[in-house]
């Protein structure tokens, strides 16, 4: 164990950010509190010292409130024995009795790649069952099956650095700026540094497509036929690089064939996709002229039912123009999940087996051999949509969830959850006690170690392994998921073959089977990684791979001389058809888009703990367009009821210049265990791209009405909320030193119900203008601000900016009563909501800058320390500047 002196503090312990794929280096320090503070790793070559928001707010992440901390069995607290007993039992009895097509496990990006390799192992090598996917289905798999398709493996050619030495950065449907926003950061610098030019292609303006030189807000759907109508002009312009394309390709006459079909000119290819002419002729102009041009793409492209052809169709502009694999050049998946790439190198896709091999019968007998695995699968399982389907349908008896939440995330949510209860035997691996997926009945709940106390391996974006290392000690029974599976398979009689133990014995086994009767045939191999001891593998560098045998390089890209992993070793150019959005319905009229906010990751299990990250944008939303909110009577900070043929849901309306006319946004974030009515994944269809699986996320017909609640207001409190009466509608939202509660319902609620924890000696101060609905409490105990509700008949942002962050604080008099009776912060305290999460800078606070004279965001910065960090609010704080200058320039 580790003693230290009082005064000295424990060096920090360098591991990896469990957010998004950009992978970020972390260096974290344990508070000894069961806290740690964390801070960006100068030496991580994802992000050389930066973190953006997420990242810095970790260590708001860590507490224990919440955690699932014992393993239960039918609602029962166990014993670790008896409940992978149990979990043996069931896989035991629905094998035994319908056979492996009756199992299933239910994996994710986010576990390590060790956890990942054991479930994949036991799954589909000793229990006979392909039936292995991820979430990285809805997330991933159609970049997959598109560098499948083109390259004959799933490679992503090139590196970060390729980045910064690029002349041009083309993002579709991506909004990198909150999504990957430290890797956004390097690509803004480049541009300042070197003027690379951005184009983003995404139908939103969003805070990527404002800083960008050129947006194109194409209509959804239609990237295949902007890609196809890009390879038309390149091949018109002259600026096809012959030689690459005749030694290292097939198929390039029928792809541009189609593709003169489909898009013969800038004029035919605006009129598909919705753009002005002279946008797209400028966007084509600037690629064709550019040869350092890297074109980055993931979730507007990936969830599509053409997801795969999208993919195809950028590939064949970079392979025909021979920009591949070379310094500052080549198409760039940006992977969502930490480890996103970990899983599809373990095989944890139903399609795949295991280190990038498929399920023909060469790798199925290699891999049989390495593993001397008994029962092996022979043909690939169901994919998450599918697999889920045939749950509902009694066909799958047996379910392993592990470390996602398909009872939110999954299309067709509502579902999705209902299926689940049809189990016999259904376990999930989580760390939080209740999330929509433990509650839609999980028999056996296990307590896996979350980050901080996990061991293990991830693979960013660039092919970057990193170590996730541990520096909390997992608390109460908590224990990693690789040991899980590894204790399940020995009850089930494989004990030899899942006798690691520690986790660097599992990495070994990884390495070494990627090196096994590879040479050079598969692109993925970290055979120099499989002879590493204890000592090694603890202190592992990030390495990018490949890296086989005998030699380990710094930097690696692939393609550039051709050698793909086809039978021939050529490229294939994909002949894509785009098709025309379908035609609008009349009963849904709209496109629900769903997606990323900057400062939530996900259902919120994590982020949701974070006050800071719950400052941005507090409330699930819907954002829509001027022309459609006027046309439904829908009024900026009002409500709407969102339909669609699955689902409902009531979201917080948001009115947005950018929006495009038909179309609606909705964030995935929030949960039933998070708000009342936004479980937003009920309402997407559950229609997929037919080669990869992948469910379109992104154009869900929808429908949309307005709705009217008598009062709306908030409550804060140190010791949690009773019910709210009747047909409320709620979001919970993170706050220092307690809870708090944004709600709307037809009557105000009452004070003692909402707040049962009041006791007779509080002091309470209160205010109530029945006439205009408005009744305003702030409850003190010993002097500092306890509790507090605050009802009218509109929203009180301003007091709610100001008080959330009050609780167990003192307040003077004078300003609660100005509160009281005004609604309103006193002495310039409204300062809006946080726009710069890391340094807690709120909007109030930069328009005062602004309108002291900072001209620009390096100003705003040096007054305010506003984005002087991660820069994710970049965006927001020069739209702020911009909006000032218009109100200078506008005539009085
Ligand atoms: N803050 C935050 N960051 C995250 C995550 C998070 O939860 N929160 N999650 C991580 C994960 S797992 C993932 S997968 C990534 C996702 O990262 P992104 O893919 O960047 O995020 P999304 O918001 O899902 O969608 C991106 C954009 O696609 C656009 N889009 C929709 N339809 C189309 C279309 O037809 N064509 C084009 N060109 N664009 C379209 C949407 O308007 C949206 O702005 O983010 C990762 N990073
Ligand atoms: N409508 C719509 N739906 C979507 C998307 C969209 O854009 N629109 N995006 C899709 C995409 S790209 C993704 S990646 C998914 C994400 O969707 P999910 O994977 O369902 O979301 P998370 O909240 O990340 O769920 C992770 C869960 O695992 C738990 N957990 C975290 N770490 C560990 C661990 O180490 N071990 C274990 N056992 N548990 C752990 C967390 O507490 C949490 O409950 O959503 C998909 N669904
Ligand atoms: S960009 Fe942010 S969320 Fe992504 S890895 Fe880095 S710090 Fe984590
Ligand atoms: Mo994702």
């Amino acid at each position: 164990m580790n003693v230290h002196a009082p005064n000295q503090t424990p060096a920090p312990t360098a591991t990896t950010c469990p957010y998004c794929g950009v992978g970020c280096g972390v260096l974290a320090t344990p508070d000894r509190l069961g806290g740690a503070t964390v801070a960006g790793d100068p030496d991580h070559p994802s992000n050389f010292g930066r973190l953006c928001s997420k990242g810095s707010a970790l260590g708001e992440t860590l507490a224990l409130e919440g955690r699932l901390l014992h393993p239960e069995v039918a609602g029962r607290r166990v014993a670790w024995e008896a409940a992978l007993d149990a979990a043996a039992k069931g896989f035991r009895k629905a094998l035994e009795t319908h056979g492996p097509r009756s199992i299933a496990i239910y994996l994710s990006g986010q576990l390590l790649t060790e956890d990942y390799y054991a479930a994949n192992k036991l799954f589909k090598g000793f229990l006979g069952s392909a039936n292995v996917d991820t979430n990285s289905r809805l997330c991933m798999s159609s970049s997959v099956a598109g560098h499948k398709r083109a390259f004959g493996a799933d490679t992503v050619p090139g590196t970060y650095r390729d980045l910064e030495t690029a002349d041009l950065l083309v993002l579709v449907g991506s909004n990198a700026a909150w999504c990957h926003p430290v890797l956004y950061q390097r690509m803004l610098a480049a541009k300042a540094g070197r003027g690379t030019k951005i184009v983003v292609i995404d139908p939103r303006r969003t805070a990527t497509a404002e800083e960008a030189d050129l947006h194109l807000p194409l209509a959804g759907g239609t990237d295949a036929a902007l890609f196809a109508g890009l390879l038309a002009y390149l091949a018109a312009a002259g600026r096809i690089d012959e030689a690459y394309v005749a030694a290292h390709t097939n198929g390039f006459d029928a792809a541009l064939g189609k593709a003169r079909e489909a898009a013969p000119d800038a004029g035919a290819t605006a009129e598909a996709c919705g753009l002005a002419k002279a946008d797209v002729a400028a966007f084509f102009d600037l690629f064709a002229k550019t040869e350092r041009v890297v074109t980055l793409y993931s979730q507007g492209v990936n969830q599509s039912l053409a997801g795969v052809d999208k993919v195809n169709a950028i590939l064949n502009c970079h392979l025909a123009t021979g920009r591949i694999g070379r310094e500052g050049m080549g198409p760039f998946s940006l992977t969502g999940q930490p480890n996103a790439m970990g899983g599809r190198e373990v095989g944890g896709l139903a399609n795949q087996l295991a280190a990038h091999m498929g399920f023909d019968a060469e790798s199925v007998d290699r891999v049989r051999r390495f593993w001397s695995a008994p029962r092996m699968a022979k043909a690939e399982g169901l994919k998450a949509v599918d697999m889920f389907e045939a749950i509902g349908r009694g066909e799958i008896k047996a379910l392993w969830v592990m470390g996602t939440n398909p009872a939110a995330s999954l299309p067709r949510a509502d579902e999705a959850r209902a299926a689940l209860a049809k189990l016999d035997c259904f376990v999930v691996s989580e760390n939080m006690a209740s999330t929509d997926t433990v509650t839609a009945g999980a028999h056996i709940r296990l307590p896996a170690a979350a980050w901080g106390e996990k061991d293990g391996t991830v693979t960013n974006s660039e092919r970057r392994i990193s170590r996730q290392r541990p520096f909390l000690a997992p608390p109460g029974q908590a224990r990693p998921d690789w040991w899980a599976i590894a204790q399940v398979a020995r009850r089930l009689g494989h004990g030899e073959a899942f006798a690691w133990r520690t986790v660097g014995e599992v990495f070994r086994e990884h390495a070494a089977l990627s090196a096994f009767e590879n040479d050079g045939a598969r692109d993925f191999d970290i055979g120099a990684l499989a002879d590493l001891d204890t000592r090694d593998y603890d202190r592992l560098q990030p390495v990018q791979w490949p890296a086989p045998r005998g030699g380990v390089r710094r930097e690696t890209r692939f393609f550039a001389k051709g050698g793909f992993f086809t039978a021939d070793g050529r490229a294939r150019l994909v002949a894509v058809e785009p098709q025309p959005a379908p035609p609008a319905e009349t009963a849904y009229p709209y496109r629900l888009n769903t997606g990323r906010i900057r400062d939530q990751w996900h259902t919120m299990t994590r982020t949701g703990k974070s006050p800071r990250l719950a400052s941005h944008l507090p409330e699930p939303f819907l954002e829509i367009s001027v022309g459609d909110a006027a046309r439904e009577g829908l009024l900026d900070g009002g409500f709407a009821r969102v339909t669609s043929a699955h689902g409902a849901a009531t979201l917080r309306v948001r009115v947005a210049e950018g929006a495009p006319s038909g179309a609606l946004f909705a964030p995935i974030h929030w949960t039933g265990e998070t708000a009342s009515d936004a479980r937003v994944g009920a309402l997407v269809h559950a229609l997929y791209d037919p080669i990869s699986g992948q469910p379109d996320a992104k154009a869900t017909p929808a429908a949309v009405a307005p709705v009217a609640f008598a009062v709306q207001g908030f409550a804060l409190s140190r010791s949690g909320f009773g019910p709210l009466q009747g047909d409320a509608w709620w979001a919970k939202a993170a706050v220092p030193n307690g809870a708090g509660l944004l709600f709307a319902c037809d009557a105000a609620p009452d004070l003692e119900t909402l707040l049962p924890a009041l006791e007779p000696e509080d002091e309470i101060v209160s205010f109530a203008d029945p006439s205009r609905g408005a009744f305003r409490a702030a409850v003190f105990r010993d002097g500092v601000l306890e509790a507090c509700l605050f009802v009218g008949a509109r929203r009180s942002e301003s007091p709610w900016t100001y008080l959330r962050g009050k609780l167990g604080e003192p307040i003077s008099e004078g300003r609660i009563r100005s509160l009281l009776l005004a609604g309103r912060a006193s002495e310039g305290a409204a300062q809006g909501p946080l726009v710069c999460a890391c340094h807690g800078v709120p909007k109030g606070e930069i328009e005062t800058a602004i309108s002291g004279g900072c001209a620009d965001a390096a100003a705003v910065g040096a007054a305010t320390k506003a984005g002087t960090n991660c820069g994710s609010c970049l965006p927001e704080i020069r739209r702020m500047l911009a909006g000032a200058r218009a109100a200078e320039l506008a005539p009085a």
